[in-house]
């Protein structure tokens, strides 16, 4: 991806960051940028210390400029996990990942950082886009059980010998991928105790209640390649907690995932033919009902009014310090109620500062 200089130039300003913002003596930057400048002369190649990984995570969530999140990017728990490159050990570490990212409902934010790419050799790294999706079944009708989105992944895991539930179900937990660096794909699922599914509850219409909703409690983003200081990490997942929109305005309601308008326009008993405004009802009683779900069961999750609001802190936080600030505007402003948000309001442009998190292929949500 990068030139040798290219990489030299970005391993030269993330010491310089790292340094300026740990308050690093310039004896401890000259000393430090001439043993990085001697190992990539003669590897292509350095290795950061645990102090500069922990840092650059932190540094590549703050520059993401698709994270409504940012304000909390200090709080990130780092894992250095470099050493572990064997597939089923890194399951093993995934499994202790989402099992303390969901401390029992009171989500946090964390990052496991597997082997970087050295000399251009792509180490193992997972294909899934989450470690936790579900089954999307397609029928010989063309129908689909389940979450469209996954169809693909489904059809693979049943080809590699995953059985579905006898009932299956919209909300079936898919396995997990992890391709290694000879492109062999293995296959993993995670124990029931390290995930839980929420239940989706209306607080006051039972004919949501009904519908027999679920979701999953921890968002884990596995395929996004982390970029810190000329160094790919390929394999980096990360977790934060989810906002209510995601779920609700989002992975409920696209057209190409469950695509539940209509259904829940039924439950309403609304006029779809009259009432032009039936999807916004739609809309805002799933987020209704996804908010209150989450916290009926004690899991973490934010609102989007409360996350723009997070936001603009971050935003002007980030000003104060006399930093820019990126940002995608169709990622950031929330699907409901945009307008209603300052963060619609802001003229935001994204630069791609590095430390950052790339897609390693189109993904969506
Ligand atoms: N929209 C996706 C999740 C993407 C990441 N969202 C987060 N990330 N909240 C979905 O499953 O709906 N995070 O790290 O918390």
């Amino acid at each position: 991806r990068l030139s040798d200089g290219e990489r030299r130039e970005e391993a030269r300003a993330f010491l310089n960051t790292y340094c300026k913002e740990s308050g690093a003596t310039q004896q401890f930057q000259q000393r430090r940028w001439a043993e990085i400048r001697r190992e990539l002369a003669a590897a292509k190649f350095y290795r950061h210390t645990p102090e500069e990984l922990a840092f650059g995570a932190r540094v590549a969530w703050r520059n993401h400029g698709r994270c409504i999140g940012r304000l909390f990017w200090e709080s990130l728990e780092v894992f250095d996990c470099r050493e572990i490159t064997d597939p089923a050990a890194m399951a093993a570490r995934i499994t202790d990942h989402m099992t303390a990212a969901l401390s029992d409902g009171r989500v946090r934010s964390m990052i496991s950082i597997f082997a970087p790419v050295e000399n251009e050799r792509i180490p193992a790294r997972i294909e899934s886009g989450q470690i936790t999706q579900f089954a999307g079944y397609l029928r010989e009708d063309g129908q689909v059980l389940g979450d469209r989105q996954n169809v693909e992944a489904t059809r693979i895991a049943m080809a590699m010998g995953w059985k579905p539930p006898t009932d299956p179900s919209r909300f079936d937990l898919l396995p997990y991928f992890i391709r290694s660096p000879e492109d062999v794909r293995s296959m993993h699922a995670l124990p029931l105790s390290a995930y839980r599914l929420v239940p989706i509850n209306h607080p006051t219409i039972s004919a949501i209640s009904d519908m027999g909703l679920a979701w999953y409690a921890v968002p884990c983003v596995s395929n996004m390649i982390l970029s810190i200081g000329g160094i790919d990490y390929p394999c980096a997942p990360f977790n934060g907690f989810y906002m209510g929109t995601e779920i609700a305005s989002r992975n409920f309601a696209d057209t190409y995932r469950y695509d539940l308008l209509p259904e829940v326009a039924q439950a309403l008993d609304l006029d779809m033919r009259r009432d032009p405004l039936w999807k916004d009802v739609c809309l805002t009683e799933l987020n209704r009902a996804v908010l209150h779900s989450f916290k009926e069961s004690r899991v973490t999750i934010v609102d989007h009014h409360a996350a723009s609001k997070q936001f603009m802190d971050f935003y002007n936080i980030e000003n104060a310090k006399g930093r820019h600030v990126s940002g995608d505007w169709r990622w950031l402003v929330p699907p409901q109620a945009s307008g209603s948000s300052d963060l619609f309001h802001l003229r935001v442009r994204n630069k791609h500062d590095v430390p950052n998190f790339y897609a390693s292929r189109a993904t969506d949500g």
